[in-house]
């Protein structure tokens, strides 16, 4: 009898959720989709380069995870990229599609173009959560995961009253406004986040994280943090010019240096290589490996490409991805998946480029001793090398 029946009660607990889930929407808890759908967006700090936004990405999608664990049907809205200081044209409103896969996003969480959020939505934004500090700094010395609501320290440089509505930046898109604005001091992690969410703000049906940085990961390097990761694959767009460049000019084994100058020349001038101290390295590497062929990653300026090129002497060959048909955006994407593919990676310290190429390796599956690797400063004989984060792929397996 139960064998009979439990198909039957399973089929019309399925066919009913599916019905209340839109197209792309998909996935696990039909109890989740019964619920009414709410709309997480977020942002981070203007300063803010595309591959520390990718790791906050990684925190708040977690958020929108456990909120949906918990049965609130959360849908997080991906912030258009755009006027970023690295982007020399200085592009706005890019939509994610452009660099990742909207279809591989949704299996981890569900996921929609601002875009489209403001076809469904409209302009106007309920609840505006602007994150900060704690005025007073860590209480006892040590950190307590909590969040109050506070008196806003610094959101007033991005939001203004106007009529009974706030602007803010808002992605460049002119119309848009917020109806509420709270500031929310937080000390703590994606789970945190999710409690405050949870306990303040269900509410609005659109709510905006603003400051999304200011929280952590729930594990760093750990399960959530990788499946986050792993579900950020690359648009159809970024895979077909990275195959095509191969395909035609990468025929036999590559080595790949992320050579980052620009700003880090100044910000992180002890722990990176003049273009003479980077041509000895790659000279040297390029004997020990027996790789005569080099992928050149780098936002270096012209005559650093040259000068590189001159000192290599075509005893390693530089092969560069031409960005002048794409945007900066798409052209950085590129560049990573194609130095993710290489034989031999090295990268620059402490850039957040090259985390994003250490971890495209190992989702693929590299050696660490070709991954974890960077240049060192110039008169260095060895120096520190970065952390070999290993991916996690196991819910059990704990990082700390
Ligand atoms: N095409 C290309 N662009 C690069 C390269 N290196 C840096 N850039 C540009 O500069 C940006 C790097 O800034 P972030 O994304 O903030 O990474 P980072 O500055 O290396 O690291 P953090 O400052 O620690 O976050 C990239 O997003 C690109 O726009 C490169 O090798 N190739
Ligand atoms: C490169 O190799 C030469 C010869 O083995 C060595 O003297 C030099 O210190 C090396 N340079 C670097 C930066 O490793
Ligand atoms: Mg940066």
């Amino acid at each position: 009898m139960l064998s009979r029946l439990w198909p039957l009660a399973l089929l019309l607990h399925t066919s009913f959720a599916g019905s209340s889930l839109v197209s792309n929407l998909g996935e696990e808890a039909s109890q989740v989709s019964q619920q009414e759908r709410k709309y997480l967006i977020y942002d981070v700090n203007p300063g803010e380069g595309f591959n520390l936004r990718r790791d906050v990405y990684m925190r708040i999608a977690n958020t929108v995870k456990q909120l949906r664990e918990r049965g609130l049907n959360y849908v997080l809205v991906l912030p258009p990229w755009g006027n970023l200081y690295h982007w020399q044209r200085r592009e706005k409103k890019k939509p994610w599609r452009e660099f990742f896969d909207l279809e591989s996003l949704n299996e981890f969480v569900p996921v929609i173009e601002f875009e489209d959020f403001l076809k469904v939505n409209g302009p106007i934004i309920d609840q505006v959560v602007y994150l900060q500090n704690y005025a007073e700094g860590w209480t006892n010395g040590h950190f307590e995961m909590k969040a109050d609501e506070r008196e806003c320290i610094s959101a007033d440089q991005y939001y203004l009253m106007e009529g009974n509505l706030w602007r803010g930046i808002f992605f460049s898109y002119e119309n848009v406004r917020a109806k509420k604005l709270v500031c929310l001091s937080i000390q703590g992690q994606s789970s945190t986040l999710a409690d405050a969410i949870e306990a303040k703000y269900t509410d609005s049906l659109s709510i905006m994280i603003d400051r999304g940085e200011t929280i952590l990961h729930d594990e760093f390097g750990g399960y959530s943090y990788w499946s986050a990761r792993k579900s950020m694959k690359y648009s159809k767009k970024v895979h077909e010019l990275s195959n095509a460049f191969k395909a035609t000019e990468l025929k036999e084994p590559y080595m790949c240096v992320h050579l980052r100058r620009r700003d880090f020349v100044r910000s992180h001038a002890k722990d990176i290589p003049s273009i003479e101290g980077a041509a000895e390295q790659i000279l040297n590497l390029s004997k020990e490996k027996t790789l005569k062929t080099l992928y050149l990653s780098t936002d270096a300026e012209n005559h650093e490409v040259e000068k590189l090129k001159n000192l290599l002497n075509g005893k390693v060959e530089v092969k560069r991805f031409d960005a002048s048909t794409v945007s900066d955006g798409t052209a950085s994407v590129v560049d990573q998946w194609i130095c993710a593919h290489s034989d031999y990676f090295i990268g620059t310290h402490l850039s957040t480029f090259s985390f994003r190429i250490h971890e495209d390796r190992e989702i693929l599956g590299y050696k660490p001793e070709a991954t974890f690797n960077r240049l060192c400063a110039d008169g260095e004989e060895s120096c520190e090398q970065p952390t070999k984060w290993r991916i996690v792929n196991d819910p059990k397996q704990r990082r700390w």
